[in-house]
């Protein structure tokens, strides 16, 4: 293929992009991510990937030729979520990320279905599309740092610009070289600034920025009742599915937080519809309202959602939650019922 032929398709794709509604995209080259590896093996708390074995999934996805065969080139696509009017009652109890339903979307939703119609009009171009819907497949703030559409933050966010961090990536290996750019990472704090680290809840960042995921609120929200760490659980509040805290400190985010938002009607119907006591007994029909369509990522035991329940209200200090504890404590499952039990213990004796 001849080089402007090459240039005129990668312009094809990109404006495709935009016309979907990504709110950037970019093309790099599938070469391994330099330093990710070594970094996630400096880290504490990601030996719960295994990533001391160079085969392990995350150690993988830093090197896109052998994760990916037949892979060619990357394409990088951001969806903006910042300028959603994300109800205040819902944030208590969920992050942003999962509200906005973007986050490797299931084919059958809206959100799902644009990534769909991207890739048709790949292989309509004759680009193949090697997507893996389902599944991390690559890493996606280094692929996206490497086509040059963010910066990165002390709290390990990706930032694209004045979209802030509230940006989701979609990472599409394909098949076609496309013309690539390849930029240098690079972090865009200023030196002293520690506000998020600060803001986090659990302590799950060091002061360098390094993560331990294992301390950060979502991975206790989805690891099942026998592995949640009780200390995590009694920092993490009344937040069930994610948590949004060291992006909402930070000053860089402060222009989107500020900004004016779109509201978004099914996040207002559920405003109304969700409480915790309702999650606490989640029988199938409260499963596809109101869980489902938010918290489809992780979590498919419907139990871990009724022990993320009793855990939020036990953390709450708020003594009406009582009575539907103590029904939870009778009729629950073994899990269910020990953290309903641990709640009202803490709800009776806050000291
Ligand atoms: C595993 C994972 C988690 C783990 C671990 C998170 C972590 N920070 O490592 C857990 C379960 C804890 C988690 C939590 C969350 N996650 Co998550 N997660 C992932 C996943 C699958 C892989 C991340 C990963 O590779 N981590 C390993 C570390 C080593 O990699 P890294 O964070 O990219 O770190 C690199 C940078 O920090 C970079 N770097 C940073 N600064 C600098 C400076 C310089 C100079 C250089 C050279 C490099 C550099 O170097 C590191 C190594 O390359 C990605 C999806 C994907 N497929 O990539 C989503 C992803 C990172 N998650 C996301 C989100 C939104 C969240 C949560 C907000 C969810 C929530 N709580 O509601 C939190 C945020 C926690 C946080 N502060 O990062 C988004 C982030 C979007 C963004 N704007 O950055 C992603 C990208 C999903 C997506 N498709 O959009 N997540
Ligand atoms: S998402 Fe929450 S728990 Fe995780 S690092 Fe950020 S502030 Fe801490
Ligand atoms: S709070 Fe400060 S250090 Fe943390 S990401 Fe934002 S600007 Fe960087």
């Amino acid at each position: 293929m001849q080089d402007e032929n090459v240039h005129d398709l990668t312009e094809k794709v990109k404006r495709k992009a935009l016309e979907l509604g990504f709110a950037r995209v970019g093309v790099t080259t599938p070469d391994p991510v330099e330093g990710y590896e070594d970094e996630l093996c400096r880290r504490h708390g990601y030996g719960i990937w295994n990533v001391a074995d160079p085969g392990s999934k995350l150690r993988l996805a830093a090197r896109p030729r052998e994760k990916v065969p037949g892979v060619k080139s990357v394409i990088s696509l951001v969806r903006a979520v910042g300028r959603i009017e994300y109800p205040e009652r819902l944030l208590r109890h969920l992050g942003r990320i999962y509200l906005s339903r973007s986050y490797l979307p299931p084919d059958d939703t809206l959100e799902g279905k644009r990534v769909l119609l991207f890739e048709e009009y790949l292989e309509g171009l004759g680009i193949h599309s090697l997507y893996d819907h389902t599944n991390m497949q690559l890493v996606d703030r280094a692929i996206a740092s490497r086509a040059g559409l963010v910066t990165y933050g002390r709290n390990n966010f990706a930032y694209a610009g004045e979209l802030g961090s509230f940006i989701i990536f979609v990472t599409i290996p394909v098949d076609v070289e496309l013309e690539c750019e390849v930029h240098e990472p690079r972090r865009a704090c200023p030196d002293d600034c520690r506000k998020c680290i600060d803001a986090c809840p659990t302590g799950a960042m060091a002061d360098d920025g390094s993560l331990d995921p294992s301390r950060c609120v979502l991975y206790s929200n989805f690891t099942p009742g026998e592995r949640k760490d009780p200390a995590v659980l009694d920092l993490i509040g009344t937040r069930v599915h994610g948590c949004d805290a060291c992006q909402v400190a930070c000053p860089r985010n402060a222009h989107v937080l500020g900004a004016a938002k779109a509201p978004d009607p099914y996040l207002d119907w559920l405003a109304d519809s969700f409480s915790l006591e309702d999650m606490l007994f989640c029988d199938d029909d409260y499963y596809e309202a109101c869980v489902r369509p938010v918290m489809f990522n992780y979590i498919r035991d419907i139990d871990i959602f009724r022990q993320n329940a009793a855990i939020a209200m036990g953390n709450s200090g708020d003594a009406s939650y009582l009575p539907a504890l103590r029904r939870a404590a009778a009729e629950g499952s073994d899990q269910v019922r020990r953290f309903a039990e641990l709640a009202i213990a803490k709800l009776v004796d806050p000291s």
